[in-house]
């Protein structure tokens, strides 16, 4: 197969992988113009078998979006809704908690909760459903607002990232998840979410969240109107922070659905581009140990298959997923762990059920 790879002008790249060498900028490049999909998940498979082997993780999780209101109101974004809107919702922290307590009698290990910017909920509506949460299901990992929230939080309760941080920390968030990162080009960023905190904030909330010991996530929304040396870039600075820090847990590319948003005119991406983006970010981001592929997004059928594209995580149960359904997603709103269980076998993985922080809680 090494023979076949260099006949297709990726010889160097692949040297540099078999070396353990890091790939640069024009090589990421390089694998996203390729037309050799095989090629460049030849690639990837080296890298995702030698960081994870032939395991394949899942997670029993949940997720709460508390409220879609929302001051950002970003035109990739089918959720969020301005406050007047009747489509604008927002639950009581007793709703909230109850979504948790809906479920204790199945083994969830994880809530993930994320939300609009609201304009009006004090700081102690968060903390209030930290600790809700916490009291309801205490042994529950909470992996609560993305690093754009957290930069709102900051704001509305007058404190710095680092004293808002501790406050959510105290009341009960173990980690956060990896939205809001969209593109971190300021051009994508005037283009379509001009409101939102920018890249450089964004990181700089996910370094001060890990310096702290919180881990974090990392995404990047494709299949827009950004080039794909903006995708190139965006790695590019994941991979630098996560050079500073280590606190990145996972990357998760996230598929652009258009319908319901002011994008809505743009088609949805293609099975090569999510392949494409799982094996790329799995050759140049060498310093993470997860990428993830998120079935919500792309599908089950596709998450299958990108576990031998540089994936090593499907994501997981879900239940109850809201963003991604109002912007059109086909895909149900959540899977069976026998669903999971069987989807990974079939790609000739190992199922691994982990925890947040991949520890395993089941090999199947
Ligand atoms: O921040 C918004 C994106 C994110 C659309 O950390 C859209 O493990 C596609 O971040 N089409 C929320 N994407 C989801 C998210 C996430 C999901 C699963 C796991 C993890 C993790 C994180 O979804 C938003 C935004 O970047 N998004 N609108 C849309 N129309």
């Amino acid at each position: 197969m090494d023979d076949l790879i260099k006949k297709t002008g990726l010889g160097d790249i692949l040297e540099k992988i078999r070396n353990r060498e890091r790939i640069n900028k024009s090589d990421a490049l390089r694998l996203y113009q390729s037309h050799d999909l095989p090629a460049v998940g030849y690639l990837a498979n080296i890298v995702r078998e030698r960081l994870n082997g032939d395991k394949a993780y899942f997670i029993y999780n949940q997720h709460v979006n508390y409220s879609n209101k929302c001051i950002n109101l970003c035109k990739f974004c089918a959720f969020g809704k301005d406050k007047s809107s009747a489509k604008a919702y927002e639950m009581t922290v007793s709703e909230a908690v109850q979504k948790v307590k809906d479920r204790l009698n199945e083994p969830v290990s994880e809530v993930h909760i994320v939300g609009g910017l609201h304009p009006d909920l004090p700081f102690s509506y968060y903390i209030d459903m930290l600790r809700g949460i916490k009291e309801a299901r205490p042994e529950i990992h909470i992996q609560a607002f993305t690093c754009v929230e957290i930069a709102h939080l900051a704001d509305i309760s007058g404190m710095s990232v680092t004293e808002t941080l501790e406050e959510l920390m105290a009341a009960g968030m173990d980690s956060i998840p990896g939205g809001g990162a969209e593109v971190f080009s300021p051009r994508i960023r005037k283009l379509t979410c001009e409101k939102k905190l920018s890249g450089e904030g964004w990181i700089e909330v996910a370094k001060t969240a890990h310096r702290l010991g919180l881990r974090s996530n990392a995404t990047m929304l494709y299949g827009h109107i950004e080039t794909l040396e903006e995708r190139v870039e965006h790695l590019a600075a994941l991979r630098a922070a996560q050079d500073e820090t280590n606190g990145f847990l996972a990357f998760i590319p996230l598929a652009f659905h258009p319908r319901n948003t002011e994008m809505a005119d743009l088609s949805r991406s293609s099975g090569i581009d999510d392949l494409k983006n799982i094996a790329v970010a799995r050759c140049f981001l060498d310093n993470f140990s997860h990428i993830k592929a998120y079935w919500i997004m792309i599908g089950p059928k596709m998450a299958q298959i990108a576990l031998s594209f540089g994936a090593d995580d499907v994501d997981g149960t879900v239940k109850e997923e809201i963003i991604t359904h109002m912007a059109g997603a086909e895909t149900e709103q959540a899977m069976s762990i026998n669903e999971l269980v069987r989807l990974i076998k079939e790609a000739g993985r190992i199922p691994v059920q982990r925890g947040t922080l991949y520890d395993e809680i089941k090999v199947y």
